[in-house]
This record gives C-alpha cells, structure tokens and sequence, in this order.
C-alpha cells in the first residue's frame, strides 16, 4: 500500500495550500516565487516568503489526517510507503518513517557557493538572506519549478507505485508533474486508486474511488472501519 500526499494533508494544520484559498502570499503566486530565476532576481523577496512559511509550519501541529498515516504505516509494517510533495515535514513530525520527499525539505538549508546542505529550524531567520559560513548565500533545500526532482527519490516513487495494490492520493489537485504521474503509473499496474479531496481534481475521473471531504475526517474513518 502507497500514499501520495499534497498540501491539502497540511490544510488543517493551519498551513496554506498552493492553489486553494489563503495560497497566496502578498498577491505573489507560488508559480512566481517558487523558481531560481525568482530567487536569483530577488533572493530577499523569495526568503521572506519561505521565512514566513516556515514561522507558520514552526506553529503547526500534526493533524489527524497525518496521524492515521503514521497509524497505517505501523499496522502495514513495512509493507506502507509515503510519498509527499510537501516540505512542511508534519509527516516526520507525525511518527511515520518510511518517507520519500519529492520536493525537499523547508527546513533544510543549500549553499549556492560551497553546496553545503544542512538543517536550519531558525524562526525567523535574519538577517535574510541567511549566508553559510564559506560567505555564500543558502537557498531553500527545496525543489523549484524548472529544477530537477531528487533522482534517488524519484526512482524510488516510481518504484512504489508500480508496485502499490492500493494507492491512496491524498489533498493534492494533482497538476504538478512528475508527482501527478504516479498514481497514474499506480493505477496502469492495476492498483486500486482512491483519492480524498474537497473538490474534483485532474484525477478524479481516473480514480476508482474519489472521496469528497477532509482527509482528516474521511480517512480516519477508514481506518476505524479497516480493522
Ligand atoms: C521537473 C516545492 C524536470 C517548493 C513545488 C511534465 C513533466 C515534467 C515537468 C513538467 C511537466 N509539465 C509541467 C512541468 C513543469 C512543472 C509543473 O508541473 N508545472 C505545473 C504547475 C504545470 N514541474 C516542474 O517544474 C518540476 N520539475 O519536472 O523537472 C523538468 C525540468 C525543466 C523543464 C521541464 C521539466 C518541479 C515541480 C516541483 C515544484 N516545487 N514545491 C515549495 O514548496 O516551496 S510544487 C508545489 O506544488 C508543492 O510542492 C505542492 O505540494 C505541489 C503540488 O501542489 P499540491 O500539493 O497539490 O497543493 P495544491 O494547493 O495545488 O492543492 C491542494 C489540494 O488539496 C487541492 O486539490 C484542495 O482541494 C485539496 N485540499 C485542501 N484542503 C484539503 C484538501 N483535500 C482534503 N482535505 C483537506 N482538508
Ligand atoms: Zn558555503
């Protein structure tokens, strides 16, 4: 069994999705700041964008939705894998393990002069943009729009759902690809897809199962009822 999770598993925490209501930062789209040309324009705008996203996700907690993952994977022992599109790390934070992060980590940090990578949980971070000790400037340890997702992780993804018999797709509208590819490959393996989302998504005509509603009420009452 898989999951693909988006910012809508997060949405209840109180940490804004990218394309729902709220998404919008100072009237900036994601598609505009989320991008190295945004960052190498104006790296300061694009820090005090993540600064102020990570001051948001430092106040969140885990919620329901996240706790039943972490519920799934220990039931599934070993036979359960999360694959998110998200940095928040709520994941993490909720108790699951076996994670594969397609678009990096809001709280690590890159060097664009050395390439040093470390975790950085400073809120809020100043002065920004926050250098490394080598005097270069860090970036986000994140993936933007145009840049190449981590091969590792997604090789693994791809694995994963080729071999999911079960692939749940969990609060993305599933529009950025590669990751809205996966429960594609999932389903052409003969998983069974079944997604949880407010509204109707790119892949609700594909799914065999499309809930409408909270992944944080809907799929704990699946798994109440999958005991
Ligand atoms: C790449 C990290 C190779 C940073 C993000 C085809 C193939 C390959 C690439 C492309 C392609 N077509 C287009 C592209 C380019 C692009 C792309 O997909 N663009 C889209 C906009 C069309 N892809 C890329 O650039 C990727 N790179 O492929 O490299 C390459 C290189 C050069 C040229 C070509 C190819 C990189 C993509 C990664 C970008 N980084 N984030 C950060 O977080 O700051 S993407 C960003 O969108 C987040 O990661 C987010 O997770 C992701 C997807 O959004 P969602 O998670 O789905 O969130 P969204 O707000 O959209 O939706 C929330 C959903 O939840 C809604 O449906 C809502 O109804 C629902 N919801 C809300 N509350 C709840 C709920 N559901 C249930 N319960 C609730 N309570
Ligand atoms: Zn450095």
């Amino acid at each position: 069994m898989a999951t693909l999770t988006g910012a809508g598993i997060s949405a209840e925490s109180g940490v804004p999705t990218f394309r729902g209501p709220g998404g919008l930062w100072r009237n900036f789209r994601p598609e505009d700041l989320a991008t190295p040309e945004a960052f190498a324009r104006n790296p300061n705008l694009v820090w005090e964008w993540y600064d102020w996203r990570r001051s948001l996700i430092a106040k969140a907690e885990p919620n329901a939705g996240h706790r039943a993952l972490a519920e799934l994977e220990s039931r599934k022992a070993g036979k359960f894998w999360l694959i998110t599109q998200n940095v928040d790390g709520l994941h993490d934070r909720a108790g699951n393990r076996r994670i594969v992060k397609l678009h990096g980590d809001i709280w690590t940090v890159c060097c664009v002069g050395c390439g040093a990578e470390k975790r950085n949980v400073q809120v809020p971070l100043a002065p920004l943009p926050p250098r490394c000790e080598c005097g270069g400037m860090l970036r986000p340890g994140v993936v933007w729009f145009g840049e190449m997702l981590p091969a590792k992780a997604l090789e693994q993804a791809y694995a994963i759902a080729q071999r999911a018999e079960v692939f749940l797709v969990l609060g993305t509208s599933s529009v950025v690809y590669p990751a809205a590819a996966l429960p594609r490959i999932a389903f052409d393996h003969g998983a069974r897809v079944i997604e949880i989302n407010l509204e109707p998504t790119e892949l609700s005509s594909l799914a065999h199962i499309s809930l409408r509603g909270k992944v944080g009420e809907l799929l704990p009452q699946i798994l109440t009822g999958a005991r």
